[in-house]
């Protein structure tokens, strides 16, 4: 362990412990993935600037697919349980985490709510991360998929000027788009971009509001859930 006395080694010590705690977090990651593996849940992670439509999406998710999955959700936010009881609305389980002014998600906080909600027979566990397109970025929660939403509201240039946070997501989903005819915003730009900071990344573009593209996303959640069984079941088999 490195002597912390001079401010040169202040300065080295700020840096060790944040790696360190990103390992802490990544193991714990792991935990929560090994967990979610045998139970079968699919584990999605929605994160995204304050405001681009999380809660409204899951809200609208939920309204589509409750007669075909079960689904529940932890809410992550500064303060306040109001995202939990919107969700609570919709008819399924949902744990408010109040972070208290932490501006994300860590993997050791969905370890400690993991077993206050009820998780039996629910087929797929949304996560909706704390406002906030930088922070979250670092932070694995253990889950299957990393969804980063953007409104068209918020200009067509984040992708590029908030890389991390598109370098380490599976899916772009470009929301409220019933406003495109009144805002600037390239969705071909921002796809672009997107694509340029994360070859990998899958666009979907919707609104909750007019319901557009929400069942393709929809019916990419369906088919992530039946790959997940399916590969478990080879593995068990094995
Ligand atoms: N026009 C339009 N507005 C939307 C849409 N989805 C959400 N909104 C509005 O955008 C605002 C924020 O929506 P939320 O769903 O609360 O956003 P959020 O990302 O959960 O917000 P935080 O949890 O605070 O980060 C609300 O006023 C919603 O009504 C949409 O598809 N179209
Ligand atoms: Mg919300």
């Amino acid at each position: 362990m490195k002597k912390l006395t001079n401010k040169a080694a202040g300065t080295l010590r700020a840096h060790d412990i944040s790696l360190n705690l990103l390992k802490a977090n990544d193991l714990v990651a792991e935990m929560i993935r090994s967990d979610m593996q045998c139970r079968n849940i699919l584990l999605l992670n929605l994160v995204s600037s304050p405001g681009s439509g999380k809660t409204s999406l899951l809200e609208e998710t939920i309204k589509l697919l409750k007669d075909e999955v079960n689904i529940a959700v932890l809410e992550g936010d500064l303060e306040t349980e109001r995202d939990a009881d919107r969700i609570r609305k919709q008819g399924v389980p949902a744990l408010q985490i109040v972070t208290g002014g932490t501006c994300h998600l860590e993997a050791q906080m969905i370890h400690q709510a993991l077993p206050k909600i009820n998780l039996d027979n629910v087929d797929i566990l949304f996560i909706e991360n704390v406002g906030n397109l930088v922070c979250p970025a670092s932070y694995d929660l253990g889950e299957d998929i990393r969804v980063t939403l953007i409104s068209c509201t918020e200009g067509d240039d984040k992708p590029k000027k908030y890389p991390s946070m598109f370098l380490t997501t599976d899916i772009m989903l470009v929301t409220k788009t019933d406003l495109l005819p009144y805002v600037p915003f390239s969705v071909e730009a921002v796809t672009k971009d997107a694509e340029e900071v994360n070859a990998s990344i899958q666009t979907f573009v919707l609104s909750s509001y007019k319901g557009n593209g929400m069942s393709e996303w929809c019916q990419y959640l369906i088919q992530q859930l039946e790959q997940k069984r399916e590969k478990n079941s080879v593995n068990a088999a094995l």
